[in-house]
């Protein structure tokens, strides 16, 4: 197999598109295609302040490395959820690559903020710990967003994280959940846009691109992942990508073209209108927003079986580290 560009020796194969490609003309490729993936959907514009959402593991962290090849100035935004030694080596995963980049970065601990980690907070509430964890990063990841002045925020979502999310909502008929879904979720005041530009790319062409970039990630999965509804809708698509190569692009894109259009211009919902929750004055459509209730369940649940002291109240201001690039 040889490189699609200059006839080298192919190092990795994009079966889906037909193309092979040596190490320097996949760097650049994958390098061009975000790049378009930003500018076909306006994801950035000039004056936009951009936070990076980074847990340690491949995707967000190619996605840092290459929103700064492409100019883009984004401060990294790491969540520490306390779930024993996979959250200390993520943290010290990032620490390393911002330092090794002169990368600006902010670590809010969960614990230190809100009095209980991940699995603590899963405990209390009985509820599993991806529930709770999933609200909380979305909540600090507005918050930080709003509180620090950054109107972007970017994750490193991949066309497989993507197109289970899209078969889990098919599954469901989820036509709320169908309708927000795709690469950006528009700014609204109090809410930062959000954007994906890795979205294109399948978690294979994402290592690949980390491994040749020598882009030292955490390879350890979360162990509240296993089990997780996503990873076997994951498993289903890579099944039918074997046999058909380029399903799930063909699956996420064509929705995205020709089904969500038609979705969003059949609704008969109104737009929600957004208020200010009363306890933590974050944007929200009741009068206190999800997480605050979810906390406040937590710790009274907490305090009755001794998890918490019975004075402890639940503060929703997060607490931030910031970890400047001339001081790693
Ligand atoms: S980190 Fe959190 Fe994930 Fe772990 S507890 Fe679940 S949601 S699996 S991406
Ligand atoms: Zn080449
Ligand atoms: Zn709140």
């Amino acid at each position: 197999m040889k490189c699609s560009v200059c006839g080298a020796p192919a190092q990795v194969e994009v079966r889906r598109r037909n193309r092979a490609f040596c190490v320097e003309h996949y760097r650049e490729w994958f390098v061009r295609e975000t790049r378009r993936n930003v500018k076909r959907h306006r994801m950035i514009r000039p004056q936009d302040r951009l936070l990076a959402a980074v847990s340690g593991g491949k995707d967000s962290l190619v996605l840092w490395s290459v929103l700064s090849q492409l100019g883009y100035e984004a401060v990294g935004l790491h969540i520490q959820l306390g779930i024993g030694d996979y959250s200390r080596r993520a943290l010290e995963t990032t620490r390393a690559f911002a330092a090794a980049h002169g990368l600006d970065l902010i670590v809010v601990d969960v614990r230190e903020s809100f009095g209980l980690t991940i699995p603590e907070l899963a405990r209390a509430t009985g509820r599993a710990a991806c529930s709770g964890c999933g609200l909380s990063k979305r909540y600090l990841m507005n918050r930080v967003a709003e509180d620090e002045g950054f109107n972007v925020v970017a994750t490193g979502h991949n066309l497989d994280d993507e197109a289970a999310t899209l078969l889990g909502n098919v599954s469901h008929w989820q036509l709320d959940a169908l309708m927000r879904q795709g690469p950006m979720l528009a700014e609204r005041p109090g809410l930062a846009r959000r954007i994906k530009p890795l979205y294109t790319f399948t978690e294979r062409e994402v290592a690949a691109y980390a491994f040749l970039a020598g882009i030292s990630y955490q390879h350890e999965e979360c162990p509240h992942a296993e089990g997780a509804k996503s990873l076997l809708y994951k498993e289903l698509l890579n099944r039918l990508e074997t046999r058909m190569p380029g399903t799930k692009q063909v699956f996420l894109e064509q929705y995205l073209k020709k089904v969500q259009p038609a979705l969003r211009d059949h609704s008969v919902e109104a737009e929600v209108e957004l208020r200010r929750c009363e306890r933590c004055g974050s944007v929200t459509t009741g009068a206190v927003c999800a997480h605050c209730k979810l906390w406040d369940r937590a710790y009274a649940r907490a305090k009755k079986r001794h998890l918490l002291p019975p004075d402890a109240g639940f503060d929703p201001r997060p607490k931030l580290h910031f970890l400047t690039r001339s001081e790693p």
